[in-house]
């Protein structure tokens, strides 16, 4: 009976999903939904990101998180369209909420939507959302056995982004296990070292979205 339940939630999720993908595809919309564990720096790569591609491509942002506006409030001050999203103790985004978060956006002057996931490595990944790509980010101080330790997004993923390389002189972080134990999960995932700090190695992550934005 429970697992009954289980898969009646994840089906009605995927369904809410399909009509989220149907809706954005019709708009021209290209989807990102970032995973990553509370603190790699979702939030400080979307600041970065939106400075320096706001006037190329025009995005607007969703930010999950469990209580507070404080994400939103930090991607507001650069001047897109946000919506914030508070789970009140939820664990992950769903897509009924982010169908909700939609009715807010001006949709049709976006082509990139970005949705920052609530701050967890492990459920954000079971619900899809109605995105083109899930990005999953770790970053340098977590140290290089995560992606064995938590394998399921690494699964689910086509591009993980390496934060905090900054922080690599400073750290234990063995760069060659990391990529070892990513490629033993997923031959395919494409990892790029950046520093939302420092702007380091950004231009290939700007580079993957200007290509996803053209794709069709
Ligand atoms: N050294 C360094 N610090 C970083 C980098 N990116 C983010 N930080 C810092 O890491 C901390 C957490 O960054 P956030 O961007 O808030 O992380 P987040 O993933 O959005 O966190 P949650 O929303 O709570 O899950 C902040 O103090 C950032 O300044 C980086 O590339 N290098
Ligand atoms: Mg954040």
């Amino acid at each position: 009976m429970q697992i009954k339940v289980v898969a009646n939630v994840l089906k009605a999720n995927r369904d809410v999903a399909s009509e989220n993908r149907a809706l954005l595809k019709e708009l021209g919309i290209k989807v990102v939904n970032l995973i990553s564990s509370p603190g790699a720096g979702k939030t400080t790569l979307l600041e970065r990101t939106i400075a320096d591609l706001k006037e190329e491509l025009p995005l607007a942002v969703i930010e999950g998180d469990l209580m507070t506006t404080r994400d939103g409030e930090r991607i507001g001050r650069h001047g897109v369209p946000v919506v914030q999203i508070n789970t009140g103790g939820g664990c992950h985004l769903d897509a009924a909420m982010v169908k909700k978060a939609l009715e807010e956006l001006p949709l049709k002057e976006i082509k990139l939507l970005i949705i920052e996931n609530v701050g967890n490595l492990v459920c954000p990944s079971s619900f899809d959302l109605g995105e083109d790509e899930k990005v999953v980010i770790i970053s340098v101080p977590e140290g290089d056995d995560k992606p064995a330790k938590y394998p399921v997004t690494f699964r689910r993923t086509r591009l993980c982004l390496l934060n905090k390389i900054d922080l690599l002189p400073y750290s234990n972080f063995n760069v060659d296990n990391f990529y070892r134990d990513v490629r033993a999960l997923n031959p395919e995932m494409k990892v790029l070292q950046v520093s939302a700090l420092t702007g380091e190695g950004m231009e290939a992550w700007y580079n993957y979205l200007r290509g996803l934005v053209q794709s069709n």
